[in-house]
Protein backbone atom coordinates (compact mmCIF):
# COMPACT_ATOMS: atom_id res chain seq x y z
CA UNK A 1 0.00 0.00 0.00
CA UNK A 2 0.91 3.49 -0.62
CA UNK A 3 0.72 6.68 1.53
CA UNK A 4 0.25 9.72 0.42
CA UNK A 5 0.68 9.63 -3.37
CA UNK A 6 -0.47 12.30 -5.50
CA UNK A 7 -0.43 12.48 -9.11
CA UNK A 8 -0.52 16.36 -10.47
CA UNK A 9 -3.32 17.01 -12.49
CA UNK A 10 -6.23 14.85 -12.63
CA UNK A 11 -9.87 16.00 -12.36
CA UNK A 12 -13.05 15.25 -10.82
CA UNK A 13 -15.24 14.38 -14.07
CA UNK A 14 -17.96 16.71 -15.03
CA UNK A 15 -20.99 15.92 -12.94
CA UNK A 16 -19.52 14.57 -10.10
CA UNK A 17 -21.50 15.94 -7.34
CA UNK A 18 -20.01 17.12 -4.00
CA UNK A 19 -21.93 17.54 -1.11
CA UNK A 20 -21.49 17.47 3.00
CA UNK A 21 -24.08 14.95 4.80
CA UNK A 22 -25.78 15.58 8.61
CA UNK A 23 -28.56 13.33 10.67
CA UNK A 24 -31.39 14.80 12.59
CA UNK A 25 -30.81 14.25 16.08
CA UNK A 26 -27.29 14.99 15.38
CA UNK A 27 -27.52 18.68 14.43
CA UNK A 28 -31.61 19.52 14.69
CA UNK A 29 -32.14 20.21 18.70
CA UNK A 30 -35.60 21.28 19.24
CA UNK A 31 -36.45 17.55 20.79
CA UNK A 32 -39.59 18.68 21.67
CA UNK A 33 -40.63 21.41 19.92
CA UNK A 34 -43.75 21.62 17.68
CA UNK A 35 -44.93 18.44 18.24
CA UNK A 36 -42.15 16.51 17.93
CA UNK A 37 -42.08 12.79 20.36
CA UNK A 38 -39.60 11.24 22.22
CA UNK A 39 -37.56 9.08 19.91
CA UNK A 40 -34.87 6.34 21.19
CA UNK A 41 -31.48 8.86 21.88
CA UNK A 42 -33.96 11.55 23.31
CA UNK A 43 -35.10 8.66 25.59
CA UNK A 44 -31.54 7.07 26.24
CA UNK A 45 -30.05 10.71 26.77
CA UNK A 46 -32.51 11.64 29.17
CA UNK A 47 -33.07 8.13 31.06
CA UNK A 48 -29.58 6.96 31.15
CA UNK A 49 -27.54 10.22 30.98
CA UNK A 50 -24.23 7.73 32.06
CA UNK A 51 -24.33 5.95 28.67
CA UNK A 52 -22.83 9.29 27.07
CA UNK A 53 -19.47 10.25 27.48
CA UNK A 54 -19.72 14.03 28.64
CA UNK A 55 -23.57 13.66 29.82
CA UNK A 56 -24.50 15.87 26.97
CA UNK A 57 -27.81 15.43 25.33
CA UNK A 58 -29.13 16.79 21.28
CA UNK A 59 -31.68 17.96 22.57
CA UNK A 60 -30.18 22.05 21.59
CA UNK A 61 -27.15 19.99 19.34
CA UNK A 62 -26.45 22.68 16.76
CA UNK A 63 -30.26 23.74 16.75
CA UNK A 64 -30.28 23.45 13.34
CA UNK A 65 -34.29 23.86 13.45
CA UNK A 66 -33.99 27.43 14.20
CA UNK A 67 -30.61 28.23 12.40
CA UNK A 68 -31.13 26.61 8.74
CA UNK A 69 -30.50 29.22 6.78
CA UNK A 70 -27.64 29.45 8.51
CA UNK A 71 -26.45 26.19 7.68
CA UNK A 72 -27.64 26.35 4.04
CA UNK A 73 -25.35 29.96 4.03
CA UNK A 74 -22.37 27.39 4.93
CA UNK A 75 -23.10 25.17 2.34
CA UNK A 76 -23.28 27.90 -0.33
CA UNK A 77 -19.48 29.00 0.89
CA UNK A 78 -18.43 25.62 0.92
CA UNK A 79 -19.57 25.54 -3.01
CA UNK A 80 -21.04 22.24 -3.08
CA UNK A 81 -23.45 20.57 -5.13
CA UNK A 82 -25.87 18.53 -2.70
CA UNK A 83 -26.86 18.47 0.85
CA UNK A 84 -27.44 14.79 2.78
CA UNK A 85 -29.68 15.09 5.95
CA UNK A 86 -31.87 12.90 7.67
CA UNK A 87 -35.42 13.11 9.07
CA UNK A 88 -36.68 12.81 12.23
CA UNK A 89 -39.26 10.23 12.18
CA UNK A 90 -41.01 11.39 15.47
CA UNK A 91 -40.64 14.60 14.06
CA UNK A 92 -42.85 14.11 11.15
CA UNK A 93 -45.20 10.89 12.77
CA UNK A 94 -45.50 11.59 16.84
CA UNK A 95 -47.06 8.45 17.41
CA UNK A 96 -44.36 6.65 15.26
CA UNK A 97 -47.59 5.64 13.07
CA UNK A 98 -49.17 7.05 10.00
CA UNK A 99 -52.39 7.87 11.99
CA UNK A 100 -51.53 11.65 12.44
CA UNK A 101 -48.42 13.60 10.43
CA UNK A 102 -47.06 16.22 12.08
CA UNK A 103 -47.71 19.72 9.53
CA UNK A 104 -45.19 21.71 12.07
CA UNK A 105 -42.83 18.59 11.42
CA UNK A 106 -43.20 18.61 7.59
CA UNK A 107 -43.36 22.02 7.54
CA UNK A 108 -39.57 22.40 8.77
CA UNK A 109 -38.54 20.50 6.22
CA UNK A 110 -40.08 22.13 3.19
CA UNK A 111 -38.89 25.43 4.59
CA UNK A 112 -35.46 23.61 4.69
CA UNK A 113 -35.91 21.93 1.05
CA UNK A 114 -36.90 25.18 -0.08
CA UNK A 115 -34.35 26.99 0.95
CA UNK A 116 -31.93 24.83 -0.26
CA UNK A 117 -33.33 24.45 -4.05
CA UNK A 118 -33.26 28.43 -3.70
CA UNK A 119 -29.18 28.55 -4.34
CA UNK A 120 -29.96 25.10 -6.25
CA UNK A 121 -28.55 22.85 -3.66
CA UNK A 122 -29.43 19.23 -4.68
CA UNK A 123 -31.65 17.93 -1.47
CA UNK A 124 -30.92 13.98 -0.69
CA UNK A 125 -33.02 12.86 1.84
CA UNK A 126 -32.36 9.83 4.07
CA UNK A 127 -35.48 8.32 5.64
CA UNK A 128 -33.96 6.93 8.86
CA UNK A 129 -30.68 7.84 10.68
CA UNK A 130 -31.02 5.99 13.50
CA UNK A 131 -33.82 7.66 15.54
CA UNK A 132 -36.70 5.49 15.94
CA UNK A 133 -40.08 7.09 17.71
CA UNK A 134 -39.29 5.57 21.12
CA UNK A 135 -43.31 4.16 20.95
CA UNK A 136 -42.58 1.86 18.45
CA UNK A 137 -39.24 0.59 20.15
CA UNK A 138 -41.37 0.05 22.98
CA UNK A 139 -43.15 -2.27 20.90
CA UNK A 140 -39.74 -3.80 19.75
CA UNK A 141 -38.72 -1.37 17.34
CA UNK A 142 -36.41 -3.34 14.82
CA UNK A 143 -37.25 -6.79 16.46
CA UNK A 144 -40.56 -6.54 15.47
CA UNK A 145 -42.07 -8.02 12.20
CA UNK A 146 -44.12 -5.13 12.06
CA UNK A 147 -41.41 -2.85 11.64
CA UNK A 148 -42.00 -3.46 8.14
CA UNK A 149 -45.17 -2.02 7.31
CA UNK A 150 -44.16 0.95 9.70
CA UNK A 151 -41.37 1.98 7.61
CA UNK A 152 -43.26 1.95 4.78
CA UNK A 153 -46.21 4.24 5.85
CA UNK A 154 -43.72 6.65 7.06
CA UNK A 155 -41.98 6.37 3.94
CA UNK A 156 -45.66 6.91 2.43
CA UNK A 157 -45.46 10.45 4.25
CA UNK A 158 -42.11 10.91 3.51
CA UNK A 159 -42.71 10.57 -0.37
CA UNK A 160 -46.04 12.60 -0.89
CA UNK A 161 -44.73 15.28 1.23
CA UNK A 162 -40.84 16.10 -0.74
CA UNK A 163 -41.08 13.86 -4.04
CA UNK A 164 -42.02 16.66 -5.57
CA UNK A 165 -39.11 18.35 -5.15
CA UNK A 166 -36.48 16.19 -3.78
CA UNK A 167 -35.23 13.76 -6.41
CA UNK A 168 -32.71 11.34 -4.41
CA UNK A 169 -33.91 9.35 -1.26
CA UNK A 170 -31.79 7.01 0.90
CA UNK A 171 -34.20 4.60 2.96
CA UNK A 172 -31.84 3.73 6.10
CA UNK A 173 -28.41 4.90 6.59
CA UNK A 174 -25.97 1.94 7.65
CA UNK A 175 -28.42 -1.03 8.41
CA UNK A 176 -25.02 -2.43 9.98
CA UNK A 177 -25.35 -0.12 12.78
CA UNK A 178 -28.67 -0.09 13.38
CA UNK A 179 -28.69 -4.04 13.80
CA UNK A 180 -25.02 -4.85 15.43
CA UNK A 181 -24.76 -2.00 17.18
CA UNK A 182 -28.79 -1.28 18.49
CA UNK A 183 -29.46 -4.43 19.14
CA UNK A 184 -26.88 -6.86 19.15
CA UNK A 185 -24.39 -5.01 21.46
CA UNK A 186 -25.10 -1.14 23.83
CA UNK A 187 -22.99 0.68 20.76
CA UNK A 188 -25.75 2.98 20.30
CA UNK A 189 -29.50 3.48 21.27
CA UNK A 190 -31.71 1.13 22.02
CA UNK A 191 -28.35 -0.51 23.44
CA UNK A 192 -30.03 -3.65 23.94
CA UNK A 193 -26.91 -5.80 23.83
CA UNK A 194 -28.83 -9.25 22.73
CA UNK A 195 -26.10 -10.63 21.13
CA UNK A 196 -25.94 -13.28 18.70
CA UNK A 197 -29.74 -12.91 18.86
CA UNK A 198 -30.43 -8.85 18.58
CA UNK A 199 -28.59 -8.22 14.78
CA UNK A 200 -29.54 -10.95 13.11
CA UNK A 201 -33.35 -10.48 13.66
CA UNK A 202 -32.83 -7.37 12.68
CA UNK A 203 -30.99 -7.78 9.50
CA UNK A 204 -33.84 -9.54 8.32
CA UNK A 205 -36.30 -6.97 9.11
CA UNK A 206 -34.52 -4.09 8.03
CA UNK A 207 -33.64 -5.63 4.53
CA UNK A 208 -37.27 -6.37 4.25
CA UNK A 209 -38.30 -2.65 5.58
CA UNK A 210 -35.98 -1.55 3.17
CA UNK A 211 -37.19 -3.24 -0.05
CA UNK A 212 -40.99 -2.28 0.66
CA UNK A 213 -40.00 1.13 1.01
CA UNK A 214 -37.78 1.07 -2.57
CA UNK A 215 -40.98 -0.73 -4.17
CA UNK A 216 -42.89 1.68 -3.06
CA UNK A 217 -41.28 4.93 -4.61
CA UNK A 218 -40.14 2.84 -7.57
CA UNK A 219 -44.02 1.50 -8.42
CA UNK A 220 -46.03 5.34 -7.77
CA UNK A 221 -43.28 7.58 -7.56
CA UNK A 222 -40.40 7.36 -9.80
CA UNK A 223 -43.16 7.48 -12.26
CA UNK A 224 -44.75 10.63 -11.47
CA UNK A 225 -41.25 12.82 -10.30
CA UNK A 226 -38.69 10.73 -12.04
CA UNK A 227 -35.55 10.48 -8.84
CA UNK A 228 -33.90 7.49 -7.33
CA UNK A 229 -34.02 6.08 -4.18
CA UNK A 230 -31.07 3.68 -2.80
CA UNK A 231 -29.66 2.32 0.83
CA UNK A 232 -26.42 3.28 2.23
CA UNK A 233 -24.09 0.73 4.07
CA UNK A 234 -20.75 1.31 6.58
CA UNK A 235 -17.82 -0.41 5.08
CA UNK A 236 -14.49 -0.84 6.69
CA UNK A 237 -11.69 -1.51 5.08
CA UNK A 238 -10.61 -5.52 5.73
CA UNK A 239 -7.34 -6.51 4.66
CA UNK A 240 -5.70 -10.02 5.37
CA UNK A 241 -3.07 -9.97 8.13
CA UNK A 242 -1.09 -12.23 5.84
CA UNK A 243 -0.86 -13.79 2.14
CA UNK A 244 -2.53 -16.74 3.62
CA UNK A 245 -5.54 -18.43 2.43
CA UNK A 246 -6.98 -18.52 6.21
CA UNK A 247 -6.67 -14.53 6.13
CA UNK A 248 -8.23 -14.38 2.83
CA UNK A 249 -11.22 -15.95 4.08
CA UNK A 250 -11.11 -14.21 7.21
CA UNK A 251 -11.77 -11.42 5.14
CA UNK A 252 -14.55 -12.90 3.47
CA UNK A 253 -15.81 -13.82 6.68
CA UNK A 254 -15.54 -10.37 8.34
CA UNK A 255 -16.92 -8.71 5.70
CA UNK A 256 -20.10 -10.97 5.29
CA UNK A 257 -20.62 -9.51 9.65
CA UNK A 258 -20.16 -6.18 8.76
CA UNK A 259 -21.69 -5.60 5.71
CA UNK A 260 -22.58 -8.03 3.75
CA UNK A 261 -24.95 -9.91 5.70
CA UNK A 262 -27.24 -6.13 5.14
CA UNK A 263 -26.01 -5.68 1.24
CA UNK A 264 -26.04 -9.32 -0.39
CA UNK A 265 -29.73 -9.42 0.19
CA UNK A 266 -29.98 -6.46 -2.12
CA UNK A 267 -27.03 -6.48 -4.41
CA UNK A 268 -25.65 -9.62 -4.81
CA UNK A 269 -26.62 -11.87 -7.98
CA UNK A 270 -28.85 -14.96 -6.24
CA UNK A 271 -30.19 -12.74 -2.96
CA UNK A 272 -30.37 -13.75 0.16
CA UNK A 273 -27.80 -13.94 3.65
CA UNK A 274 -24.10 -14.35 2.59
CA UNK A 275 -23.96 -18.42 2.46
CA UNK A 276 -20.71 -19.05 4.90
CA UNK A 277 -22.65 -16.82 7.44
CA UNK A 278 -25.47 -18.75 7.00
CA UNK A 279 -24.08 -21.81 7.64
CA UNK A 280 -21.74 -21.58 10.44
CA UNK A 281 -24.14 -19.95 12.23
CA UNK A 282 -26.73 -22.75 11.78
CA UNK A 283 -24.00 -25.05 13.12
CA UNK A 284 -22.83 -22.74 16.11
CA UNK A 285 -26.74 -22.16 16.87
CA UNK A 286 -26.92 -26.20 17.15
CA UNK A 287 -23.59 -26.91 18.92
CA UNK A 288 -25.22 -24.67 21.85
CA UNK A 289 -28.50 -26.26 22.23
CA UNK A 290 -30.82 -23.83 20.06
CA UNK A 291 -33.52 -25.66 18.17
CA UNK A 292 -32.99 -23.24 15.10
CA UNK A 293 -30.41 -21.47 13.65
CA UNK A 294 -30.32 -17.47 15.29
CA UNK A 295 -29.79 -15.97 11.34
CA UNK A 296 -33.19 -17.07 9.81
CA UNK A 297 -32.99 -17.11 6.52
CA UNK A 298 -34.96 -15.49 3.87
CA UNK A 299 -38.10 -17.72 1.64
CA UNK A 300 -37.44 -17.73 -1.83
CA UNK A 301 -40.23 -15.20 -2.35
CA UNK A 302 -38.30 -12.76 0.23
CA UNK A 303 -35.49 -13.00 -1.92
CA UNK A 304 -36.90 -12.33 -4.91
CA UNK A 305 -38.62 -9.20 -3.34
CA UNK A 306 -35.77 -7.60 -1.46
CA UNK A 307 -33.08 -8.54 -4.69
CA UNK A 308 -32.02 -5.39 -7.19
CA UNK A 309 -34.38 -2.87 -5.14
CA UNK A 310 -31.63 0.06 -4.87
CA UNK A 311 -30.92 2.95 -7.79
CA UNK A 312 -27.25 2.97 -6.53
CA UNK A 313 -24.87 1.73 -3.76
CA UNK A 314 -24.33 4.57 -0.95
CA UNK A 315 -20.80 3.86 1.25
CA UNK A 316 -19.60 5.42 4.61
CA UNK A 317 -16.26 5.09 4.77
CA UNK A 318 -13.82 5.58 7.30
CA UNK A 319 -11.26 3.04 8.58
CA UNK A 320 -9.83 -0.28 8.54
CA UNK A 321 -8.46 -2.97 10.21
CA UNK A 322 -6.41 -6.21 9.38
CA UNK A 323 -8.00 -9.25 9.88
CA UNK A 324 -7.10 -12.87 11.21
CA UNK A 325 -8.59 -16.21 12.50
CA UNK A 326 -5.28 -16.52 14.23
CA UNK A 327 -6.19 -12.93 16.09
CA UNK A 328 -9.40 -14.74 17.14
CA UNK A 329 -9.30 -14.95 21.09
CA UNK A 330 -12.40 -16.29 23.26
CA UNK A 331 -13.36 -12.94 24.61
CA UNK A 332 -16.08 -12.83 22.70
CA UNK A 333 -19.45 -13.31 24.51
CA UNK A 334 -21.27 -16.87 23.53
CA UNK A 335 -23.84 -16.23 21.31
CA UNK A 336 -22.36 -13.51 19.25
CA UNK A 337 -21.57 -12.70 15.57
CA UNK A 338 -18.03 -12.14 16.27
CA UNK A 339 -18.40 -15.60 18.21
CA UNK A 340 -19.67 -16.81 15.09
CA UNK A 341 -16.95 -16.40 12.77
CA UNK A 342 -13.96 -16.64 14.87
CA UNK A 343 -12.11 -13.51 12.92
CA UNK A 344 -10.11 -11.16 14.97
CA UNK A 345 -8.75 -7.38 14.24
CA UNK A 346 -6.14 -5.28 15.08
CA UNK A 347 -4.73 -2.52 14.10
CA UNK A 348 -0.71 -1.76 12.94
CA UNK A 349 0.95 1.06 15.54
CA UNK A 350 1.76 3.44 12.66
CA UNK A 351 -1.86 4.32 11.88
CA UNK A 352 -2.65 7.70 12.32
CA UNK A 353 -5.01 7.70 15.74
CA UNK A 354 -8.31 10.17 15.21
CA UNK A 355 -10.24 11.57 18.37
CA UNK A 356 -12.40 8.51 18.31
CA UNK A 357 -11.14 4.86 19.64
CA UNK A 358 -12.44 3.21 16.43
CA UNK A 359 -11.23 5.07 14.11
CA UNK A 360 -7.53 5.12 12.62
CA UNK A 361 -6.16 6.07 9.25
CA UNK A 362 -5.68 3.08 7.74
CA UNK A 363 -3.45 3.87 4.09
CA UNK A 364 -5.06 3.85 1.14
CA UNK A 365 -8.26 2.41 2.68
CA UNK A 366 -11.10 4.51 0.79
CA UNK A 367 -9.41 3.23 -2.35
CA UNK A 368 -9.85 -0.32 -1.23
CA UNK A 369 -12.96 -0.18 -0.31
CA UNK A 370 -14.41 1.13 -3.11
CA UNK A 371 -12.53 -1.61 -5.14
CA UNK A 372 -14.14 -4.65 -2.59
CA UNK A 373 -17.90 -3.16 -3.66
CA UNK A 374 -17.01 -3.74 -7.35
CA UNK A 375 -15.43 -6.87 -6.90
CA UNK A 376 -18.55 -8.13 -4.93
CA UNK A 377 -21.04 -6.81 -6.78
CA UNK A 378 -19.52 -5.54 -10.46
CA UNK A 379 -20.61 -2.34 -11.84
CA UNK A 380 -23.03 -0.11 -10.22
CA UNK A 381 -23.71 3.46 -9.67
CA UNK A 382 -21.55 4.43 -6.02
CA UNK A 383 -22.11 7.12 -3.65
CA UNK A 384 -19.83 7.96 -1.07
CA UNK A 385 -22.40 9.21 1.47
CA UNK A 386 -20.37 9.90 4.40
CA UNK A 387 -16.35 10.32 5.13
CA UNK A 388 -14.62 12.49 7.09
CA UNK A 389 -12.22 12.41 10.40
CA UNK A 390 -12.48 13.02 13.98
CA UNK A 391 -10.02 15.48 16.29
CA UNK A 392 -10.82 16.99 19.97
CA UNK A 393 -11.46 20.67 17.86
CA UNK A 394 -9.44 23.25 17.11
CA UNK A 395 -9.35 25.31 13.72
CA UNK A 396 -6.18 24.14 12.52
CA UNK A 397 -7.22 20.75 11.69
CA UNK A 398 -4.12 19.14 9.15
CA UNK A 399 -5.03 15.99 9.86
CA UNK A 400 -8.24 16.11 8.72
CA UNK A 401 -6.71 17.97 5.55
CA UNK A 402 -4.51 15.31 5.24
CA UNK A 403 -7.46 12.77 5.65
CA UNK A 404 -9.84 14.46 3.19
CA UNK A 405 -7.15 14.46 0.22
CA UNK A 406 -6.10 10.67 0.73
CA UNK A 407 -9.38 9.68 0.62
CA UNK A 408 -10.37 11.70 -2.72
CA UNK A 409 -6.95 10.63 -4.07
CA UNK A 410 -8.41 7.25 -3.57
CA UNK A 411 -11.53 7.98 -5.51
CA UNK A 412 -9.53 9.23 -8.38
CA UNK A 413 -7.54 6.16 -8.39
CA UNK A 414 -10.70 4.44 -8.49
CA UNK A 415 -12.79 6.41 -11.13
CA UNK A 416 -9.19 5.97 -12.82
CA UNK A 417 -9.85 1.99 -12.80
CA UNK A 418 -13.67 2.97 -14.51
CA UNK A 419 -15.19 2.86 -11.15
CA UNK A 420 -19.19 4.54 -11.47
CA UNK A 421 -18.70 7.29 -8.92
CA UNK A 422 -21.26 9.73 -9.13
CA UNK A 423 -20.88 11.75 -6.25
CA UNK A 424 -18.68 12.47 -2.24
CA UNK A 425 -20.26 13.57 0.68
CA UNK A 426 -18.06 14.72 3.67
CA UNK A 427 -19.18 13.77 7.45
CA UNK A 428 -20.00 16.75 8.74
CA UNK A 429 -20.49 20.04 7.20
CA UNK A 430 -20.11 20.89 11.34
CA UNK A 431 -19.33 19.33 15.08
CA UNK A 432 -22.65 17.48 16.25
CA UNK A 433 -23.69 15.14 19.09
CA UNK A 434 -21.26 11.74 17.88
CA UNK A 435 -23.83 9.54 19.67
CA UNK A 436 -22.22 7.92 22.75
CA UNK A 437 -18.88 10.34 22.56
CA UNK A 438 -21.59 13.27 22.72
CA UNK A 439 -19.81 16.09 21.94
CA UNK A 440 -15.95 15.40 22.52
CA UNK A 441 -15.54 14.10 19.23
CA UNK A 442 -15.14 16.71 15.94
CA UNK A 443 -16.11 15.88 12.43
CA UNK A 444 -17.13 19.35 11.90
CA UNK A 445 -15.93 21.43 8.21
CA UNK A 446 -16.81 24.19 10.68
CA UNK A 447 -16.55 24.31 14.44
CA UNK A 448 -19.51 24.89 16.57
CA UNK A 449 -19.10 26.49 19.49
CA UNK A 450 -20.96 24.91 22.00
CA UNK A 451 -20.55 27.76 25.13
CA UNK A 452 -21.40 30.68 23.19
CA UNK A 453 -25.40 30.74 23.41
CA UNK A 454 -25.58 31.58 19.48
CA UNK A 455 -23.58 28.54 18.55
CA UNK A 456 -22.03 30.11 16.35
CA UNK A 457 -20.42 27.95 13.40
CA UNK A 458 -16.29 28.83 12.18
CA UNK A 459 -14.81 27.35 9.43
CA UNK A 460 -12.03 25.39 9.75
CA UNK A 461 -9.08 25.13 7.67
CA UNK A 462 -10.41 21.95 5.92
CA UNK A 463 -13.16 23.86 4.87
CA UNK A 464 -10.89 26.23 3.03
CA UNK A 465 -9.12 23.29 1.47
CA UNK A 466 -12.63 21.22 0.65
CA UNK A 467 -13.91 24.47 -0.97
CA UNK A 468 -10.91 25.04 -3.33
CA UNK A 469 -10.98 21.35 -4.28
CA UNK A 470 -14.97 21.65 -5.09
CA UNK A 471 -13.81 24.78 -7.48
CA UNK A 472 -11.25 23.46 -9.18
CA UNK A 473 -12.24 20.31 -9.35
CA UNK A 474 -8.76 19.00 -8.42
CA UNK A 475 -6.62 17.71 -5.47
CA UNK A 476 -3.49 20.36 -4.80
CA UNK A 477 -1.31 19.10 -1.88
CA UNK A 478 0.62 22.36 -1.57
CA UNK A 479 -2.91 24.73 -1.73
CA UNK A 480 -2.30 26.52 2.02
CA UNK A 481 -5.79 29.12 2.43
CA UNK A 482 -4.74 32.43 2.61
CA UNK A 483 -7.26 33.96 5.07
CA UNK A 484 -9.58 32.90 7.60
CA UNK A 485 -12.98 34.83 6.08
CA UNK A 486 -15.10 32.70 4.72
CA UNK A 487 -17.44 34.31 1.73
CA UNK A 488 -20.16 33.12 -1.01
CA UNK A 489 -18.22 33.41 -4.48
C1 LIG B 1 -21.28 7.02 10.85
N1 LIG B 1 -17.17 1.99 11.16
O1 LIG B 1 -21.22 5.76 11.51
C2 LIG B 1 -22.66 7.59 11.12
O2 LIG B 1 -23.50 7.44 10.00
C3 LIG B 1 -22.67 9.01 11.61
O3 LIG B 1 -23.93 9.32 12.17
C4 LIG B 1 -21.55 9.23 12.58
O4 LIG B 1 -21.60 10.49 13.19
C5 LIG B 1 -20.26 9.04 11.82
O5 LIG B 1 -20.19 7.78 11.22
C6 LIG B 1 -19.03 9.19 12.71
O6 LIG B 1 -19.02 8.21 13.70
C7 LIG B 1 -20.15 4.91 11.39
O7 LIG B 1 -17.48 0.82 11.06
C8 LIG B 1 -20.44 3.56 11.28
O8 LIG B 1 -15.97 2.32 11.21
C9 LIG B 1 -19.48 2.60 11.19
C10 LIG B 1 -18.17 2.98 11.22
C11 LIG B 1 -17.84 4.29 11.32
C12 LIG B 1 -18.82 5.26 11.41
Amino acid sequence: VTCGKVRQGRKFPDGFVFGVATASYQIEGAWDEDGKSENIWDYLVHNNPDAIVDRSTGDVACDSYHKYKRDVEMMRELGIDSYRFSLSWSRILPSGFANHVNEAGVQFYNNLIDELLKYNIDPIITLYHWDLPQKLQELGGWLNPLVVDWFEDYARVVYESFSDRVKSFITINEPGQVCYDGYGTDIKAPLLNATGIGEYICARHIALAHAKAYHLYNNVYKPKYGGVCGYTFAMDSVAPLTDSEEDKYAVELMTQHQWAIYSDPVFSKDGGFPKELLELVAKKSAAQGFPRSRLIDFTEEEKAYIRGTSDFYGVNHYTGSLVSSSLYTSQYAVPSSLDDIEVGQMIPDDWLQSASAWFQKMPDSMYITLKLIQKRYGDLPIYITENGWSSYGGIDDDDRVDYYRSALEGVLDALDDGLNIKGYYAWSLMDNFEWLAGYTERFGLYQVDYDDPELTRTPRKSAFVYKHIIKTRMIDPDYEPETNVMTID
